[in-house]
């Protein structure tokens, strides 16, 4: 049975396409494009209420929100493609937090960024100056602890590549790219050598050379 992944171009169905690359599951993709709304039709709302992307198909099972899809895969397919959670309990649970990590204090400042300098550029406006200085502070900071943590170990959870680092990849993409803050990541020795090793990824390439940029 092949997935049905719904949105491909944008951040997050990009974070699912990565995980099922990883796990060699076979998927096939339907666009959605948010700019002409398609994503508030009544169709598209019996999938995913909130109106957001990515939403799966696998049979007749429906899944949104794109970190509980890569869990669901990465345990559903334990023991095919890449392992990305991590083989002691203990080192399941950093993969966890790290992931918790990713989605609490990392993706909120990225995504001001992302809304107030990408998004406001695409659509010729100016983005907020505040939201914009306060947001690369806040995010300074958190990749400070994840320097210091990258010190020590080579990814996120371990001396393992797992969900925690795929999680990063489609918002730091941005950040590097269209937002224009890769020296955020450049500056932070460790931070750097983790986001080349991880962004160099075959499925990572894949999924950005097939996908590209939503706009
Ligand atoms: N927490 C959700 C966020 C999903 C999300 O914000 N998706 C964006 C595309 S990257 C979207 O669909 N935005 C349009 C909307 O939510 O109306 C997830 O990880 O799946």
């Amino acid at each position: 049975m092949v997935v049905k992944v719904y949105g491909p171009v944008y951040a997050s169905p990009k974070r699912v396409l990565v995980c099922l690359l990883e796990k060699e599951v076979e998927f096939e993709t339907i666009p959605v494009d948010l700019l002409t709304g398609e994503n508030r039709r009544p169709e598209f709302l019996k999938l995913q209420p909130f109106g957001s992307l990515p939403v799966i198909q696998d049979g007749d099972y429906t899944l949104f929100e794109s970190r509980a899809i890569i869990r669901y895969y990465a345990e559903k397919y334990k023991s095919q493609g890449t392992d990305l959670l991590g083989k002691t309990m203990e080192d399941q649970g950093l993969v966890q937090q790290w992931l918790e990590v990713e989605a609490h204090n990392f993706e909120p400042p990225v995504l001001n960024l992302v809304r107030q300098i990408m998004f406001s550029s695409f659509y010729g406006l100016t983005g907020d100056k505040k939201v914009i200085k306060e947001s690369e502070e806040k995010l300074g900071k958190v990749l400070d602890v994840y320097e210091d943590r990258l010190s020590k170990s080579k990814y996120l959870a371990g001396d393992f590549f797992s969900l925690a680092d795929l999680s990063h990849l489609p918002f730091t993409n941005y950040l590097v790219g269209p937002v224009g803050k890769e020296h955020l990541i450049k500056e932070r020795k460790h931070v750097s050598a983790w986001w080349d090793d991880i962004s160099s990824r075959p499925s990572w390439k894949k999924v950005l050379d097939t996908y590209g940029l939503p706009f």
